[in-house]
Parts: structure tokens; sequence; C-alpha cells
């Protein structure tokens, strides 16, 4: 790597995601650790625009300004509705979540799927060349390697799925899961983020594709060979320590304000636990009236995916779950939770973060969770604050000296806030410096590097 003109001899690497990262996009750590590898291969980064139109061309747009080319293209709002809020969200998504009665099943959904991922490799084939390899990112794009090849390309393709791979029980709720397959067999190279999601795919793909494991890294499906390997994604880590040191005046507010604070940081998705995070709290303040006044809960949970109809109603519960606890215990000077339906500003989310004695990460079900490596990165390590963490979290596979609860079991969870809050220094300086050895170490650095070179060119 390095600043000067690309390689001319290294293999151009081509991401495709479902949303191209412009300007200051969410999935800030990715777009970092591709950068490396895109700007010295003389790489691309094609994905949809955001916007929506009527007639959309075909030729994609050049957005210059970047370290590497970034190609865009829009979507008709009938695709939008149908690949992206349809069969991407409102079907993938609730699945690989194991929520299979969340799923809206719709013939147009998936029509709308395939449709705009075969667009998707036909915008593609005019901007490749001999000799790149293309990397898929995520659920939204399973057909589109089945697409390229299906136009003659012979590159690598290699996918990552960021989110859990659904096991054999949940599958069978799609309407046609040997389909997912037949997508999948396509690509050389398929990532997941966990050893549980590779045993989930092996499981299913044996059941319901006929897929035959031929080696520990090899799959034999619909009678192609596909490798399949663990890449738990990271963070860029050392940057994000650097943004939660700087922070302003944040440990001195800390020992300032008397309450103890707890943080959770979620887009407002149902996998996340969040109104089980709430009723945990609730008892927590019912059991142990010692703690009023002495702890507050900061939640912070942008919006996301309003248009789909589970978005508004899990709106709904956590609205209600929040207003009903602060009624109960709320005093002139406390309120118990501060619940914030809007997006925060990066660096001001590190600081909250370090100030925070308590890290909340509660999902249902989740590929891995970034704000668990997040939150572990911003502490102090001199008076670090305590991590507590969702088994059904990816991240609780490797981060195995956080806390770890059963999100389900408000009295598990709730023992575990108050374990937290009467924790000794020395532990939490142990159980923290254990975790952020992990952190470091595997950072979003290391990942893109361990998949490239498993994909090969
Ligand atoms: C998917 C998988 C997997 C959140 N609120 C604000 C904000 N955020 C940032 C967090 C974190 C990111 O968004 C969320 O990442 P997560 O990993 O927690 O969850 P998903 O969005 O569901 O991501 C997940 C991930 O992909 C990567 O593979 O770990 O399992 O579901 O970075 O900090 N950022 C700002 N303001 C907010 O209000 N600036």
């Amino acid at each position: 790597s390095g600043t000067g003109a690309p390689d001319p001899s290294a293999s151009r690497l081509i991401v495709v995601s479902n949303r191209l990262p412009l300007g200051d996009s969410p999935s800030g750590g990715l777009v970092v650790a591709l950068e490396d590898a895109l700007r010295s291969s003389g790489g691309v980064w094609v994905g949809f625009s955001g916007q929506t139109e009527e007639d959309p061309s075909d030729d994609l747009e050049d957005h210059p300004g970047a370290a590497f080319q970034r190609l865009s293209f829009d979507l008709t709002p009938q695709d939008h509705e149908e690949y992206y809020l349809g069969y991407s969200n409102s079907i993938l998504w609730p699945l690989c979540h194991g929520r299979p009665n969340l799923m809206r099943i719709k013939p147009e959904y998936l029509d709308g799927y395939a449709r705009v991922n075969a667009r998707i490799a036909r915008m593609l084939m005019p901007h490749l060349r001999p000799g790149d390899r293309i990397w898929v990112q995520d659920y939204h794009l399973f057909p589109l390697a089945k697409e390229l090849r299906a136009l003659g390309v012979t590159a690598p393709i290699g996918h990552f799925l960021h989110i859990p791979f659904p096991g054999p029980a949940d599958c069978g709720a799609l309407p046609n899961p040997a389909e997912l397959f037949d997508w999948l067999s396509h690509y050389d190279l398929l990532g997941f983020q966990t050893e549980r999601d590779l045993g989930a795919f092996a499981e299913s793909a044996r059941q319901l594709a006929d897929g035959d494991q031929v080696s520990e890294q090899e799959f034999q499906l619909s009678g192609r060979q596909v490798r399949t390997q663990v890449f738990p994604i990271g963070i860029d880590t050392a940057a994000f320590m650097a943004e939660a040191a700087e922070a302003p005046d944040s440990d001195r507010m800390r020992s300032l304000t008397r309450a103890q604070m707890m943080i959770g940081v979620d887009r407002l998705d149902y996998s996340k636990g969040i109104p089980q995070r709430f009723r945990a709290y609730q008892l927590l303040l019912e059991k142990i009236p010692d703690l009023h006044e002495k702890i507050s809960f900061l939640q912070i949970a942008p919006p996301t995916r309003g248009e789909v109809d589970a978005y508004q109603d899990i709106r709904e519960e956590t609205e209600h779950l929040a207003g009903r606890i602060n009624g109960q215990f709320a005093t002139l000077n406390w309120t118990p939770i501060r619940f914030i339906h809007r997006p925060f500003p990066r660096n001001e989310l590190a600081g909250l973060y370090r100030q925070a004695r308590i890290g909340l990460v509660t999902p249902l079900a989740d590929g891995m969770n970034l704000v668990a490596k997040e939150y572990v990165a911003a502490q102090n390590a001199d008076d670090p604050g305590v991590l507590i963490l969702s088994r059904f979290a990816g991240a609780a596979e490797t981060m195995t000296e956080a806390l770890i609860i059963n999100p389900h079991d408000p009295h598990d969870l709730a023992v575990a806030m108050a374990q937290a809050m009467r924790m000794s220094r020395l532990e939490r300086q142990d159980r923290h410096a254990a975790l952020l050895e992990g952190v470091v170490t595997h950072d979003v650095a290391w990942w893109s590097r361990t998949y490239l070179e498993a994909l090969g060119s």
C-alpha cells in the first residue's frame, strides 16, 4: 500500500455493496479498511446512490474526490420498494435474525430482488477488466455472482455476509429455499462472521440443497466447489481510541455527575433487544431502590427502515416502555431513561461511550455488533466501564470477558447490571485489558486483509 499511483501489476479490487459510501456514511470503518486495497490496486466501489428516479440511467455515475473510484446507480421507487424494503428487509432480514413470523412474503418482492441484481450485473460489465477480483457485500446481493457468471465473468468473486446465516428450520420458511443455495454456489469464497453462522450454513445447505462438505473449508453445492471461512469483522480501533481520548472533558464529566451512566447505541431495529433491555432496567429499579438517582440509562436509537411496518411497531413499543419507566420512577432531578430517537455525530458518540460506566449490547440476534467493540475501544484503561453483551451477538464468540447475558431473561440482565455497578476497579481493568487486546488485534484492517488473502487473485 502507500499513497502513490496504483500498482499496475496489482489485481484490481471491485467492491459491490447495497449503498455506495458517499460523504459521512455510517459504514465509515468499512471504507477505511478497504480504502488501501482499493487505492493501491486502482479499484472501484459500486453501489446505490440513495436516490430514486422514475427512469434511472444504466450508466454508472462517477463520484470523484475519494482515494478510489466510486460508481453509483439510482433505483426506481418500485425497485427500492421491492428489492430493498421488500425482499431484503421484509424477508431476508427477519429470516436471518430468527424472526420468520415478521416476514412479509410477496411474489413481487422476489421479482424486484432478482431484477435489481440482474441490472447491477449488467451495469457492472463495461467496467470490468481481466485480472479483477470482485467482493460482494451482504444479503442484498446474494444473486449477483450468478448473474455475473451468466454474462461470462470468470473472475474470482467473493461474498461476505454481515448478518447471521439462518439454520435449516428458518431457511425452510423462504418461498424457495433451494434458490438461496443456488445463488451462493456461484461464489468462490463465502465469508461469515462467526463459527455459528458457518455451522448454520453447512447444516442448511446439507438439508435443503444437497450440499456436501468436502473438507473443512470446502463445500460442494449445485455441482460447484465453494470455499467457506469465518472472518469476524472489527472496527478502525486505533482511530476510535484516539477519538474517544480526545473527546471534550469526558473523564471530568464522569466524575462530576453523581449518577453512573449506562449506554445503548443501536439502530432502532427489532433485532437489537431494546425493549428487553428496558424491562430488565425496570426490574433492577424495582428490586434495588438504592440505585434510584445513582444510575441513569442513555439509549441512542436512530431511526431506520421506517417504511417497514415492523419498525413502526418497535418504535411504539420502545417509546411506550421508556415513558412508563420514567413515569414510574422519575424524580424532580432524575430521569431514569433518556431515549434519543435521532442519529448522533460520531465524535460525540466516542465521548459518551467513554463516560458510560456500563455498555449495554443486548441483541436477540446480531451478525457481529460493532458497538460492543467501539465501547471497549473508547474506555479509559485506567478506570474502564463494563461491557454487558448478549450471547446472541456474534461478538460474544470472541469477547468472552464481557458479562455475557441472555437478553430474553430480564432477571439475568438485571443481575449483570447490578454486578457491573459494584464491580471493583481491578476486575474492570482485567476484563477490559483482555477485551481490548482482541479489538486491537482483530481490527477492520485485519478483517479485510485476511478476506482478500483468502479470495486470492
Ligand atoms: C450490520 C450487522 C455487523 C449507531 N447509531 C449511531 C451510529 N451508529 C453506528 C455504531 C456502529 C454502527 O452504527 C452499527 O453497527 P452494528 O454492528 O452495531 O450494527 P448494524 O448496523 O446492524 O450492522 C452487524 C455490522 O453490520 C458489520 O458487519 O456487526 O451485526 O447487523 O458503528 O456506532 N453512528 C453515529 N450516530 C448514531 O446515532 N454516528
